[in-house]
């Protein structure tokens, strides 16, 4: 993010020692900085934010308000509509929300669900030590912290609300084995793993009369211990321990090659903020 918004932190009269490197150990200082630098009027690229900052605030906030505040992000999405909990399965709070789109035929494209991402600030501080001294410039588009977020067993839920209305149970199976299959295999070349067995157990959740229509809700989290819990509408349809499993899933939401680019963005940032907010 540092290098897309053009902010090398150079010199800042008055503040010629300033590292962002070493911000937490002086974090007043990253703050005084960060405030000097707004207050220099630094112009920066907004653009990559809009996304998770409620339009209205966006000319006010200034990126030291955002770094040291929760970022935190609107409860709609803005292209279906679809409004999102704040909150889910006791203190996991909204992370970011998105739009899965898909094609029919190559001819037309549909949002098939908006989704939300989940987690609670507490388990995100697990993180803490390893990141701690790095600045949330560095970490809000930092490979190594999101594959450690998709690694880690921090619990998420990602919630899917369904807004196509002809979603059959052969598209969803369809889908899925494309989606989740190129994953399994690209991630068990680390972690060997039976990927026919997890697959077979994870589809056997879709039962064929199981309907979907416009308004279900489909939750998928992971738990403690590498646990993927389904539900839909609230009931759950399975578990199935595996790490491998969990990575795939969230790797669709907030992976290298995500469904949905901004909201990867704003999860990614969230997940950031709240790391480094006390
Ligand atoms: O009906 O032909 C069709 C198009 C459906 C597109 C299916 C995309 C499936 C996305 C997976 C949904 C998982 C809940
Ligand atoms: O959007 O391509 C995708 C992947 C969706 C993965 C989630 C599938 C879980 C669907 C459970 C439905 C059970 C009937």
């Amino acid at each position: 993010m540092a290098s897309s918004l053009g902010l090398g932190f150079p010199e800042f009269p008055g503040l010629p020692n300033f590292s962002f490197r070493g911000s937490s150990s002086s974090p007043l200082l990253a703050t005084a900085a960060l405030a000097a630098a707004s207050a220099l009027g630094l112009s920066l690229a907004f653009s990559s934010f809009t996304h998770f900052v409620h339009q209205d605030n966006v000319s006010h906030i200034g990126w030291a308000s955002l770094s040291l505040a929760n970022a935190s992000c609107s409860p709609v999405e803005r292209k279906t509509g679809e409004v999102f909990p704040e909150e889910v399965d006791g203190g996991r709070r909204l992370l970011g929300v998105g739009v899965r789109r898909a094609n029919i035929l190559g001819l037309k494209s549909i949002d098939v669900y908006a989704f939300g991402a989940y987690a609670d600030d507490c388990d995100i501080k697990k993180l803490n030590e390893k990141y701690s001294v790095a600045a949330l410039s560095e970490l809000n588009d930092n490979k190594e912290f999101t594959a450690d977020v998709l690694e880690s067993d921090i619990p998420m839920t990602v919630r899917l609300q369904i807004v196509y209305g002809r979603l059959g149970i052969r598209s969803v199976r369809n889908s899925f084995a494309k989606s989740i299959s190129t994953r399994l295999q690209k991630f068990s070349a680390s972690e060997p793993s039976d990927i026919d067995q997890l697959l077979q157990k994870f589809v056997s959740f879709f039962k064929d009369e199981q309907k979907l229509p416009k308004g279900s809700v489909i939750e998928l989290s992971r738990e403690e211990g590498y646990v993927l819990r389904t539900r839909i509408d609230g009931n759950e349809v399975g578990q199935i321990q595996s790490k491998l499993l969990c990575k795939s899933i969230l790797d669709l939401y907030f992976g290298e090659d995500p469904l949905d680019k901004s909201a990867k963005e704003e999860i990614q940032l969230n997940l950031a903020s709240r790391l480094k907010t006390a």
